[in-house]
C-alpha cells in the first residue's frame, strides 16, 4: 500500500516532520512518501498563496498515478485543490483539515481549531462551512504565528499555542482541539498530554483515513464531478499540465 503525503509548501524540513506524523500511524506494509512539489510558496498563509500552490500540488499527483500511488494525504490545512486532486485520482484523497474537523466529531460534540495567523482564519471557516460542520465548530481561533516561525526552535510557538488552546477550553465550550496547520503535527502529542483533552493532527487521521478507506476497498467516485477531467489544451506556463498532454515534465 503506497501513500503520498504532499506537503504543498515547499519547505522540506516541514515536509520531513510531516512524514513523520504519516508514519507514526502507518500500519504494516505502507509506504509512505512524503514529498513536497517542485513549484510552490515555501508557505501558505492565504488565499494567494492557497491558490498558487495547486499547480505543483496536482502534479504530484499527476505524477503518483503515473507511478501507482494508492491513496493521497493533502497536508496543508486550507484543503488547497483537494476537488481537484480527487479528479486526478483514482485511490482516496484525504485533506488534513476535513480529517481532523471530521475526526473530532467521534470525540467530542464541540471542537475548536488553534491555527496560525490570523488571515488563514476565513479559511478554515469557509471549509467548516463546506463540510457542513458548523453545528460542531465552536471557534477558529489565530495564534499570529507565522507558518516557517513553527520550524525557528528560538521561537516560543509551542507555549503560544498552548495557551490559546487553553483559552479555547476555557471560552469556546469545545471538548476537543483541531491543530490548524500541518507543520504544527510534532506538537500534538505534547499538547494533548498537557491539555488532557484530544488534540488532533490532521497529518496523522488523513493518513489512519486513507489506509482505512484502502483496506475497505474503497475509492474516489469517478461517476459526476471527481470523473477523471477533460482532454484539452491549457495555454501559456499551465500547458505542460493540460489533461491528457504528452509533454508533461
Ligand atoms: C498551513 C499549513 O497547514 N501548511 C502551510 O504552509 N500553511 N496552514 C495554515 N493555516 O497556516
Amino acid at each position: 500500500m503506497r501513500i503520498k503525503v504532499i506537503n504543498p509548501n515547499t519547505t522540506w524540513s516541514m515536509t520531513e516532520l510531516i512524514g513523520a506524523a504519516a508514519r507514526s500511524v502507518a500500519g504494516p506494509g505502507v509506504v509512505i512518501e512524503a514529498v513536497s512539489p517542485e513549484h510552490g510558496p515555501v508557505s501558505i498563509e492565504g488565499h494567494y498563496d492557497e491558490a498558487m500552490c495547486c499547480v505543483g500540488l496536482l502534479d504530484e499527483v499527476r505524477r503518483g498515478e503515473a507511478e501507482g500511488v494508492d491513496a493521497y494525504v493533502i497536508a496543508c490545512f486550507g484543503d488547497p485543490g483537494l476537488d481537484a486532486a480527487r479528479e486526478l485520482a483514482r485511490g482516496p484523497v484525504i485533506g488534513v483539515a476535513e480529517a481532523a474537523m471530521r475526526t473530532a466529531g467521534y470525540l467530542a460534540t464541540g471542537f475548536s481549531v488553534v491555527t496560525t495567523l490570523k488571515r488563514t482564519v476565513v479559511i478554515a471557516e469557509h471549509l467548516v462551512d463546506k463540510y457542513g460542520l458548523r453545528g460542531h465548530c465552536r471557534r477558529v481561533r489565530a495564534c499570529e504565528i507565522a507558518v516557517l516561525e513553527l520550524e525557528n526552535p528560538e521561537s516560543d510557538a509551542y507555549q503560544t499555542i498552548l495557551a490559546e488552546c487553553r483559552r479555547a477550553l476555557a471560552e469556546d465550550d469545545c471538548g476537543a482541539i483541531v491543530l490548524g496547520c500541518a507543520g504544527m503535527a510534532d506538537l500534538c502529542q505534547r499538547l494533548s498530554d498537557e491539555l488532557g483533552v484530544p488534540v488532533i493532527d490532521g497529518v496523522a487521521v488523513a493518513t489512519a483515513t486513507a489506509e482505512a478507506l484502502l483496506r475497505a476497498r474503497l475509492a474516489t467516485s469517478k461517476l459526476g464531478d471527481y470523473a477523471s477531467p477533460l482532454a484539452k489544451p491549457y495555454a501559456g506556463v499551465v500547458a505542460p499540465f493540460a489533461p491528457g498532454a504528452t509533454d508533461a515534465p
